[in-house]
């Protein structure tokens, strides 16, 4: 299967879940066959003639559209960007006790190139009306079950989000087009918030005049609570509330979990990657001594907004021996990652401790 041949880690496999290990994260693009795989159902049939494949866009709109794949490509400015998508439930296996869902450590994210036309620029042909407020994405995969009457998921975001001029209808990955698993011929690239709203096989983009009720919205769907929960707890529905931006996380893709250096090896050379939702990443910083003291990582330019940050450092090491080397990242607000996952929940949303490795010096 494509994901042992790459590398990931498969964490579900019906429906087909599979993770990338931080050490193979290390490219400033990731390439697409490192790329995370989240999926909620079956994959559908792929489509024989992609440039007629339909996009509908209605609800709450002056306009209402029904564009193909073609009308989009020539009716549109294509855009590339480098966006990071990331999965809500990413950081899920360093809940205690363990929390409801696919384990995921650090591996449900990626930064890779799409091409595709900016989601604004659709909507503006649209028209939405005052009324619009939230949107229901809809795809063509069927429930693992195999039906098709209701979506295997249907998410949506209010309309102050959908409208954020980074988000794209992408019809292509790194160049290529999509694969079949990554939405093959058309999905939505919505970065910053959990990666359930960026839509694979995107056939609907309903324009709603209320919070949207698709299946994966409400109840204890990408939900935390607003006051502290206890760990275990069962939830109060009363008390949670849509996880929106993504919290800060980083990872150190070089050196790789257990690398061993030759003995008298005194500095060595730290890659990364770091990002905070829709927040900017300020800073990351690096331990070796189980964060008693801290030195910063220097930071790479971003090549766009949503971009992750990637990161490098060099650190030295007092002598040879067994290091663990812990990175942890804070954002434009001040707020860094902690040692441990708090603000447990039954789904285990937005776990983002600390990342860290160990080497040994000779
Ligand atoms: N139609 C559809 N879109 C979907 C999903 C799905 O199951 N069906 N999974 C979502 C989730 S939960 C995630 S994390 C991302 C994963 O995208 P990827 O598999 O391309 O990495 O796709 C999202 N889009
Ligand atoms: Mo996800």
């Amino acid at each position: 299967m494509r994901g042992k041949a790459a590398g990931l880690v498969v964490i579900g496999d019906r429906p087909l879940v599979a993770e990338t290990p931080e050490s193979l994260l290390d490219d400033d693009t990731t390439p697409t066959a490192r790329f995370f795989i989240r999926n909620n159902g079956l994959l559908p049939e792929r489509t024989r003639r992609p440039e007629q494949w339909k996009l509908t866009v209605d609800g709450e709109v002056e306009q209402p559209l029904s564009l193909s794949l073609a009308e989009l490509k020539s009716n549109f400015k294509p855009v590339t960007r480098c966006l990071l998508i990331e999965c809500g439930g990413n950081g899920r296996a360093f809940f205690s006790p363990r929390a409801k869902g696919v384990q995921w450590t650090h591996g449900g994210a990626g930064c890779p190139e799409w091409t595709g036309v900016r989601l604004a620029e659709v909507l503006k042909a649209a028209k939405l009306k005052p009324g619009a407020l939230f949107s229901g994405h809809y795809g063509a995969d069927p429930r693992v079950s195999g039906s098709s009457k209701k979506p295997t998921m249907s998410r949506g975001v209010p309309i102050r989000k959908l409208l954020d001029d980074s988000n794209m209808i992408a019809w292509a990955i790194n160049g290529e087009p999509l694969p079949l698993l990554h939405g093959f011929p058309l999905r939505l690239v919505i970065p910053g918030w959990p990666a359930s709203i960026s839509t694979k096989w995107l056939t609907r983009i309903w324009i709603r005049d209320r919070y949207h009720d698709g299946p994966g919205m409400g109840g204890e769907n990408y939900r935390v609570p607003v006051k502290p929960t206890q760990p275990g707890a069962s939830s109060d529905l009363a008390n949670l509330v849509d996880l929106e931006s993504m919290p800060v996380r980083s990872i150190i893709t070089r050196p790789a979990d257990t690398a061993r250096f030759a003995a008298g090896t005194r500095a060595i050379d730290l890659r990364g990657a770091a990002w905070a939702g829709d927040h900017r990443v300020a800073r990351v910083d690096l331990s070796i001594d189980g964060g008693a003291s801290w030195q910063p990582a220097d930071p790479e330019p971003l090549r766009n907004p949503h971009d992750w940050q990637r990161w490098t450092a060099r650190l030295e090491f007092p002598s040879d021996g067994y290091f663990e080397i812990m990175t942890r990242a804070t954002d434009e607000r001040g707020v860094s990652q902690p040692y441990a996952v708090t603000h447990w929940n039954p789904h285990g949303y937005g776990g983002n401790p600390m990342h860290r490795i160990a080497i040994s010096i000779g």
